[in-house]
């Protein structure tokens, strides 16, 4: 019993350690290069070279081209 309860921890921890939020550590200030409160797809590509315009797209919800605070707020709550 006690086993399982260990097992169920251990796999609670993995899945908070999936979450989005370790794939993107950046505050959002820190990406802002230019500090004008939203991000561009040139900010973002800076700080994350290895993403693709869809990872980007994907935080830009209503597709204007900038993220917003709170959007990238939603867009790292959300699991991958
Ligand atoms: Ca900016
Ligand atoms: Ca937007």
């Amino acid at each position: 019993m006690m086993r399982a309860i260990a097992l169920a921890c251990l796999l609670a921890a993995a899945v908070t350690a999936f979450a989005a939020t370790d794939r993107y550590p950046a505050d959002f200030s820190e990406m802002d290069l230019n500090n004008d409160g939203v991000l561009t797809w040139d900010e973002f590509h800076a700080y994350y070279p290895e993403l693709s315009r869809d990872a980007f797209d994907g935080a830009d919800q209503e597709n204007d081209g900038r993220v917003t605070p709170e959007e990238w707020q939603e867009f790292i709550k959300k699991p991958r």
